[in-house]
């Protein structure tokens, strides 16, 4: 794994990137509500948040070409598309979940719902991801042994789930009501809007692992649930329910 250059934590390749995408001053926490108090008129209310960890942070699993990629394109390209939709509209005034609940499942609003969606998503994506990984701490992990059966069932369900995602979507640990799922969603579509709090998510498009394994989708799943999924992160959402 190439060693990053260090500058007070950020890489050198990641802090030109960030620069290059003018988002050294980026105003929002990455789950936090976009401000219009903190956007320019030109940008508008969504931003995209700061990637929590060097852009080569992820290897050798997900390299430093598909973050930047992912992150710097991809994730940008929602953001900056979801804000051209609200810009002179009601919408622009709302926070990013308001968005997507309100515009959820209806067709003549699914330009905004999708990019909205998708900004939820990939905020979500690289929280539910850390260098180096970890297990669950042990309340986590009873509630997964309650739930699943064991750490392995999980396991294996949320496998087979993020790999028979037919097509572009996302595989998603969820608290629903007191009782841990998983669920499989399609394209932009998220658990929000189900009235599901997501623990942990995995980005089964294409672009997400394309670059470093190619079609091997079952590849980059068990490199992810290995050696990266955050479950600190899946920890706080769950004492947040
Ligand atoms: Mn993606």
């Amino acid at each position: 794994m190439e060693k990053a250059p260090s500058a007070g934590g950020i890489s050198r390749r990641n802090f030109l990137s960030l620069s290059a995408l003018g988002l050294a001053a980026a105003g929002t926490g990455f789950l936090g509500r976009p401000r219009l108090a903190l956007a320019s008129a030109a940008e508008g209310p969504f931003r995209l948040p700061a990637l929590p960890y060097p852009q080569n942070a992820l290897e050798p699993h997900v390299s430093a070409k598909t973050v930047g990629f992912h992150y710097g394109l991809h994730h940008n390209g929602y953001v900056k598309k979801a804000n051209q939709v609200v810009a002179g509209t009601k919408w622009a005034a709302q926070s990013l979940e308001e968005v997507i609940k309100a515009t959820a499942g209806q067709p003549e609003l699914s330009g905004l719902f999708n990019n909205a969606a998708q900004v939820f998503n990939h905020n979500f994506y690289w929280l539910s991801l850390k260098p180096g990984g970890g297990r669950p701490g042990v309340d986590l992990a009873k509630r997964l042994d309650q739930d699943f059966g064991s750490f392995d069932k999980f396991r294996e369900a949320f496998s087979q789930a993020a790999a028979g995602q037919f097509g572009s979507g996302w595989a998603w640990l969820v608290s629903d009501g007191q009782q841990l799922k998983i669920v499989a969603t399609s394209n932009a579509e998220t658990p929000i809007t189900r009235g599901l709090k997501p623990l942990l998510t995995l980005d089964v498009w294409e672009h997400a692992y394309y670059l470093d394994y190619q079609n091997r989708r079952a590849d980059y799943i068990t490199a992810c649930l290995d050696h990266l999924l955050n479950w600190d992160f899946a920890a706080r959402n769950l004492a947040g329910t």
